[in-house]
C-alpha cells in the first residue's frame, strides 16, 4: 500500500500531519508526529468528507467552463484597483501568492483580523514580538491555566500535553474542560483584564512576586504595582463575579511552581482585547513566568515569525472588520466567507450586492457564493501542494497533492493564468516558492521540520525584536463600552454603571464546523433560569440586528449570558462593526442582547 503525507490546512491551532492510505477516505494521523500524536479530528474524518463540492465554475447563475471563468476573471481585473479579501479557509502559506497579482495590478489587500489580532497587539505591547510557547514548555508546567480556551473543541491535541497536570479554567461558560478541571473560575464575560490586574495586585501583596526575574528583565514592576493599586478590590470582585475566598484558592495554584496560561481568543472579543493580554502578561511577567522551563504565555503565535515571505508585497490596504466593498468595482473573496463571518452582516451583505464584479474564490457554497457574479472553484488541499506553518507550534509541515482531481484551480494555477492573460513577468514555477518556504526551515532531532523563529525557552535573554529589551507592564485602559470608572480610585467617582441587567453574546466555535465551513446550525443556548422552553423558537436582537432561533437549554451558562456558536446560520447579524482599540481586531461580543418570545 503507497503511504503518502501531507497536513490539515484547517485553520486551528493543531496543523496535524495527515498520513493518506490510497484515497482520502482512508486517512490517519501520524502516531509519531509530536503535535498530532496520531489522531485526527472529525471535522477532517468526517464532515469534511462529507461536504458537497462547488464543481463548475459560473458567471451570473450560468455554468460554464473554467476557460470562460477565468476569462470574466481577467475582465473584472482590467480596470485597476480591484480589493482582494482573503479568508482563513486554508492556512497553507500558498494562499498569498495572489499578493503578487495584486501588487502588479495595483490592487488593495485587507489588514486587521478577524480572529486574533487584539490579544496579539497586547502581546506585542508587552514582549515586542510574540513568539510561540513550545508545546513540550507546556508539558512541563505544574499549573495549565486555560483562559478562554475551547481546548476539547478547538484544540484537541493539546489534551496529552496537559494531562496529569493541575488545571485551572477560566470561562463564562462551564465547558468540557471545565468540569474535569481542578478549580473553574466561571467569570462574568469582558473581565478577564480586571481579573489580571486583581491576581496581580494579590500576587504583590503577599509578596508572592519573582523579584530576581522582575529586576533582571522587567525592572518597572514597582510602577505596575502601583497602577494595580488603583483599583478597588471589593466592587472589582464584585464586578468580575468572584470573591476573596476563590482568588485565594486560585493563587495557591499560581504560587511558586511551574504555570503556564492557555490564552484563546474568547478572552478579546471585544475593543478592550489588547489591553486584557496585556494584563495577562504582565501577571506572568510578575510571577517570573517569561524564559524559564516549563512556564509561560500559549496564545495564537506569529506563525511566520523568523520566515523571509515571498509574498510579502507592498499594496494599499483597508481594514478587514469593517471592509468598504463598494467602494470596489472588483472584489476578489478568497478562501473565505464574509457575507457570514464578518461582524454586522447586514452592513457586510449590502456592501456586497453593490459590487459589480463579486468573484468568489472557494470550495462550498455559502452566503458569499451564493451573492457572486463570477464562482470559480478552488482545489481542497490533498489535490495541490503548499507548506504549512502553526500559529500554536514550531511544527512545519510540506503539504503534497494526494489527490489528483479535475475540479477546481490552485492559487498559483490562479494566480499563474492572470500573469500570464496580463503579459505579466516575474512569477517564479510553483516549486520555487514552496522551496523558498521550505529552506529557511531547520530540523530536530527527530527529523521534523521547525520554524527558523524556534527557540526552546522563549524569552531567555529578554523581550523585543533584538531581546534585549525589557518586559513593558500595562499601565492604562480605556473602555467605551463599559464604564469602568468607578472601579479605580484615582479616577472619577461617577455612580457605577455596571449594569447587568441585558445579555451578554457568547460566540464560540463548534465542534462540527470549522467556522462557516461544514455543518451549520441554528440554535441559541439559554439558561433555564430565563424561562424559555425548550424548542422554541425565540427572536433575539441586538442594536445591529436580529435573527429567529430554537431554544436548547444549558445550565452551563451564567444566567446572564447565551451562546451562538459562530456556525450558526445569521449569528453576525448581531455584532457589530467595531474595531478593537488595538490590533484592528473584530469585536464580536461587544455586543448586548434581547430576547422576544415568537407569538403564535
Ligand atoms: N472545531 C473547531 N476548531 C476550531 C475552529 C472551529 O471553528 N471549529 N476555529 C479555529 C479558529 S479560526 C480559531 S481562532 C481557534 C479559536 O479557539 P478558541 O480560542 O478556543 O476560541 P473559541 O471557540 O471562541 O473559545 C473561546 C472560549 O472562550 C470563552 N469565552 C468567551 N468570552 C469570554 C470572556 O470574556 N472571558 C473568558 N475568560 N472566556 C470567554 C468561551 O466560552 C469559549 O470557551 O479555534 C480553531 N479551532
Ligand atoms: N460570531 C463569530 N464570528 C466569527 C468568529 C466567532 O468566533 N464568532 N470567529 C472569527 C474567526 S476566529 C475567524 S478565523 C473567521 C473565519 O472566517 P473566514 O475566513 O471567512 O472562514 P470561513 O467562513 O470558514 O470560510 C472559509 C471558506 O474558505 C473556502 N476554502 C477552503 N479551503 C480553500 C482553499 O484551499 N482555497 C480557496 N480558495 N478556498 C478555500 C471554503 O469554501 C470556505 O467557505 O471568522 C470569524 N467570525
Ligand atoms: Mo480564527
Amino acid at each position: 500500500m503507497m503511504l503518502q503525507t501531507t497536513a490539515c490546512a484547517l485553520d486551528c491551532y493543531d496543523a496535524c500531519k495527515i498520513v493518506v492510505e490510497e484515497k482520502i477516505s482512508h486517512i490517519a494521523g501520524d502516531k509519531d508526529h509530536p503535535a498530532s500524536n496520531g489522531a485526527l479530528c472529525s471535522l477532517l474524518n468526517k464532515h469534511m468528507y462529507e461536504q458537497v463540492r462547488i464543481e463548475q465554475p459560473r458567471i451570473d447563475g450560468e455554468e460554464v467552463s473554467m476557460q470562460e471563468a477565468m476569462e470574466a476573471v481577467k475582465a473584472a481585473f482590467e480596470t485597476s484597483g480591484a480589493l482582494l479579501w482573503r479568508g482563513s479557509g486554508n492556512m497553507g502559506v500558498m494562499q498569498e501568492v495572489t499578493n503578487l497579482l495584486m501588487e502588479r495590478l495595483d490592487g488593495t489587500l485587507t489588514h486587521g483580523s478577524l480572529c486574533d489580532g487584539a490579544g496579539d497587539a497586547g502581546i506585542v505591547e508587552g514582549r515586542g514580538i510574540n513568539k510561540i510557547l513550545p508545546l513540550e514548555q507546556i508539558a512541563k508546567a505544574d499549573t495549565v491555566v486555560i483562559w478562554g480556551r475551547n481546548v476539547t473543541v478547538t484544540n484537541a491535541h493539546m489534551m496529552p500535553f496537559i494531562e496529569g497536570k493541575k488545571l485551572i479554567v477560566i470561562d463564562p461558560v462551564k465547558t468540557a474542560i471545565a468540569k474535569r478541571a481542578d478549580m473553574h473560575l466561571q467569570i462574568q464575560p469582558r473581565t478577564d483584564y480586571y481579573l489580571a490586574i486583581m491576581l496581580s495586585r494579590f500576587i504583590y501583596m503577599e509578596d508572592s512576586q519573582d523579584t530576581q526575574w522582575c529586576e533582571a528583565f522587567a525592572s518597572e514592576y514597582e510602577e505596575f504595582y502601583e497602577f494595580t493599586q488603583e483599583h478597588r478590590i471589593k466592587p472589582i470582585l464584585e464586578y468580575i463575579g468572584t470573591d476573596l475566598g476563590e482568588m485565594g484558592c486560585l493563587l495557591n495554584y499560581l504560587r511558586k511552581q511551574k504555570v503556564v496560561f492557555l490564552v484563546g481568543t474568547g478572552v478579546q472579543k471585544y475593543s478592550t482585547g489588547a489591553s486584557t493580554l496585556h494584563a495577562i502578561d504582565s501577571l506572568a511577567a510578575l510571577l517570573g513566568l517569561f524564559g524559564k522551563e516549563g512556564c509561560g504565555v500559549h496564545y495564537l503565535g506569529n506563525s511566520k515569525l523568523g520566515f523571509e515571505n515571498p509574498f510579502d508585497v507592498a499594496c494599499k490596504t483597508v481594514s478587514k472588520v469593517v471592509t468598504p466593498f463598494s467602494k470596489y468595482h472588483t472584489v476578489l473573496v478568497q478562501g473565505g466567507n464574509p457575507a457570514e463571518s464578518m461582524p454586522d452582516s447586514k452592513r457586510v451583505c449590502k456592501e456586497l450586492d453593490e459590487v459589480e464584479n463579486l468573484i468568489y474564490f472557494g470550495l462550498y457554497e455559502n452566503e458569499t457564493s451564493k451573492r457572486a457574479k463570477i464562482v470559480i472553484p478552488a482545489k481542497n488541499f490533498f489535490e495541490k501542494e503548499d507548506v504549512r506553518l502553526s500559529y500554536g507550534h514550531h511544527y512545519v509541515h510540506k503539504m503534497n497533492r494526494v489527490v489528483e482531481s479535475k475540479i477546481g484551480i490552485s492559487e498559483y494555477d490562479f494566480t499563474k493564468y492572470l500573469f500570464d492573460a496580463f503579459n505579466l513577468q516575474g512569477l517564479e514555477p510553483e516549486e520555487v516558492y514552496i522551496e523558498k518556504w521550505l529552506e529557511q526551515c531547520d530540523e530536530d532531532d527527530e527529523g521534523n521540520l521547525i520554524s527558523p523563529a524556534y527557540e526552546a525557552i522563549p524569552y531567555e535573554e529578554g523581550f523585543g525584536e533584538d531581546g534585549e529589551e525589557e518586559f513593558v507592564f500595562v499601565d492604562d485602559y480605556d473602555d467605551d463600552f463599559i464604564n469602568t470608572k468607578s472601579l479605580t480610585k484615582v479616577r472619577t467617582s461617577k455612580k457605577n454603571q455596571l449594569s447587568q441587567d441585558t445579555l451578554w453574546l457568547i460566540t464560540p466555535k463548534s465542534n462540527k464546523a470549522l467556522n462557516t465551513q461544514f455543518e451549520r446550525q441554528t440554535q441559541v443556548q439559554l439558561h433555564p433560569a430565563l424561562g424559555y422552553a425548550e424548542g422554541t423558537d425565540v427572536k433575539i436582537s441586538s442594536e445591529y440586528g436580529s435573527i429567529v432561533l430554537e431554544v436548547v437549554l444549558n445550565e452551563d451558562l451564567r444566567k446572564n449570558c447565551i451562546v451562538i456558536p459562530n456556525n450558526t446560520i445569521g449569528i453576525n447579524r448581531l455584532t457589530p462593526s467595531i474595531v478593537s482599540n488595538e490590533g484592528e481586531n473584530a469585536c464580536y461580543q461587544e455586543v448586548k442582547i434581547k430576547i422576544e418570545t415568537i407569538e403564535g
